[in-house]
């Protein structure tokens, strides 16, 4: 007997649900998890700024009335101490720290034919069986640095912003140079520019930044939503991105320019991403369309930056707007009119190397104390693609995905038995409110480890024909929209080398979980179901 039933891989959201889920059901878990406390992308990237994109009423955990009834949110969207802090009361509340496995990374995972088990191998050279593999490993894990000749040379500290150091950084009287204007960029950019002696912002491509609008939830407001969260979370749930938005229902290009212009300034007051976005229907599919949100962000980027040089600059023209992730701050474009703040175009000049003393760019040369890179992840794949997944017949994931990642419903993919993967590439995961998302994967593992369980069934995969019409119906959604336009993360283009493949699904929450639900009363269609019963 296996010695485990299920290891979990990851103990940030996703895996501290799976814990609690599937002991729910009484299956023996532990999840390992290679950072020294919980949390996951919260527990590294505790980056000055850093903050959720998603209100604190959405981005929280559903399963328990009681949980979200007591907790109290402080603000409108979260900050990064605030939601470790809630992910330490859910471990404490719900007793799940005996199944957690802190300062342990996995390293091997290796499917075992003749005892249809999977063989884990930790850092500490220990080794657990179990029936079932849980990939949590989450989409945004594997951080990049850029190779710079000469960093190695820098005399001063450097600093990535998914590995910043728990104790802080003071950069007070020091000349800091950022590299990287994603959400992360525009989060931190603020934030060292109020301490530093200078700050040196250094753009390879500009981004559209919203307002958050961010405040303190007042009780009152607190009182009266929380009153009805049980039906919000259901709308959550067949909702089109996990969180209930609503738009006028109409396209942009029907409507007169004068009430488009009334329409995004006020959800530019109102703050926030998805408001935004979703305020008309063909924002995201039709470029005509795009280009009359984007003129209007570019406006208010003039109106805001005082320098026209500096303004036009930050002036995104590349992408549609939404394609890459839409930024979301308070501060980051008023920013520029501090004294202590330049921003270094590297379209024009391109960064060259690192020396001791700075940072040389094609044309000049910047004298820095410190270097912040906020340039990213190797998303979606790039974590478990870190480990060594062995599945049937020692095939290796990372071979399997070498043309691009791929997963029946984002959740398995074939030739690896009894391996799920929480919100994994196919899955609406990162252009949806990952929390509702990573919560609907897990119940529906747990529900497929029921069926297997309760029908006598040892094994379930993912068919190649189930796979191969999925991501082949993720492709055609991807391609109906603007999302493809982008050079993003989201498909794979900040990575050298990577393939360019878009594999989030973007056919919206509500759908993806009504198929998800049909397969699942259907008996698990598109996966082979194997074992003892099932021969007979
Ligand atoms: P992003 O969104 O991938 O942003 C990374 C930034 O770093 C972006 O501006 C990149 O420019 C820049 N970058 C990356 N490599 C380089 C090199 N070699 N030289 C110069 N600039 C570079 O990562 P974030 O951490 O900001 O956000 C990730 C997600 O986390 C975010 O979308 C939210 O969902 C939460 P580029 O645009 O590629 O020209």
């Amino acid at each position: 007997m296996a010695d485990l039933d299920a290891v979990v891989i990851g103990a940030g959201f996703a895996g501290i649900y799976a814990v609690h889920a599937l002991r729910s059901s009484g299956l023996r878990v532990r999840a390992f998890e290679a950072g020294g406390g919980i949390g996951g992308t919260w527990f590294w990237n505790r980056y000055p700024g850093a903050r959720c994109d998603v209100e604190s009423k959405d981005y929280s955990f559903s399963f328990s009335p009681e949980l979200e009834q007591e907790w109290s949110w402080s603000e409108r969207y979260p900050a990064q101490p605030e939601i470790l802090r809630y992910l330490g009361h859910v471990a404490d509340r719900f007793g799940l720290w005996p199944d957690i496995q802190l300062n342990t990374r996995v390293t091997r995972a290796a499917w075992r034919e003749d005892a249809a088990e999977w063989a884990v191998t930790t850092d500490d050279g220990a080794v657990v069986s179990a029936r079932f593999l849980i990939s949590a490993v989450g989409c945004l894990s594997a951080y990049q640095v850029p190779s710079l000749p000469g960093l190695d040379q820098f005399a001063g500290p450097w600093y990535h912003t998914a590995r910043w150091p728990a104790e802080g950084v003071d950069f007070t009287a020091k000349r800091v140079g950022l590299i990287g204007t994603g959400s992360t960029g525009i989060q931190i950019a603020p934030e060292i520019a109020a301490v530093a002696e200078q700050l040196t912002v250094f753009q390879r491509t500009p981004n559209f930044a919203v307002p958050n609008r961010n405040r303190p939830w007042e009780p009152e407001d607190e009182r009266a939503f929380k009153s009805r969260y049980r039906q919000y979370r259901k709308e959550a749930r067949e909702s089109f991105l996990g969180v209930p938005i609503t738009g006028t229902g109409r396209p942009v290009l029907d409507e007169p320019p004068e009430e488009v212009q009334r329409t995004f300034a006020e959800r530019w007051r109102a703050g926030g991403g998805m408001p935004f976005l979703g305020a008309y229907t063909d924002l995201l599919t039709d470029q005509a369309a795009n280009d009359v949100i984007a003129e209007f962000m570019r406006d208010r980027i003039k109106e805001i930056v005082h320098d026209p040089a500096t303004a036009e600059l930050l002036c995104p023209r590349t992408f549609p707007v939404g394609s890459k992730r839409l930024c979301q701050s308070d501060d980051y474009y008023a920013m520029y009119n501090r004294p202590n703040v330049r921003l270094v175009d590297l379209r024009s000049t391109p960064l060259h190397s690192v020396s001791a003393g700075g940072l040389s760019t094609a044309t000049a040369f910047y004298e820095l104390d410190a270097l912040v890179f906020a340039t990213g992840f190797d998303a979606i794949s790039g974590a478990l693609a870190q480990i060594d997944v062995r599945g049937a017949s020692g095939v290796a994931l990372a071979g399997r995905w070498a043309a691009g990642p791929r997963a029946y419903l984002g959740l398995a993919t074939p030739g690896f038995p009894n391996m799920f993967i929480v919100t994994g590439p196919g899955s609406p995961s990162v252009l949806s409110n990952m929390a509702l998302s990573i919560e609907q994967h897990v119940e529906w593992i747990a529900g497929c480890i029921g069926y297997l369980d309760a029908h006598g069934y040892a094994t379930a995969e993912a068919t190649a024909a189930a796979e191969d019409a999925w991501m082949a119906h993720v492709t055609e959604v991807a391609y109906s929209t603007l999302f493809p336009k982008a050079d993003s993360w989201y498909i794979g283009a900040n990575i050298p080398g990577k393939p360019r493949v878009f594999t989030t699904y973007v056919g919206g929450v509500g759908p993806y979980g009504e198929k998800c639900d049909q397969v699942a009363a259907a008996g698990y269609e598109g996966f082979a179901l194997d074992g003892p019963l099932a021969a007979k």
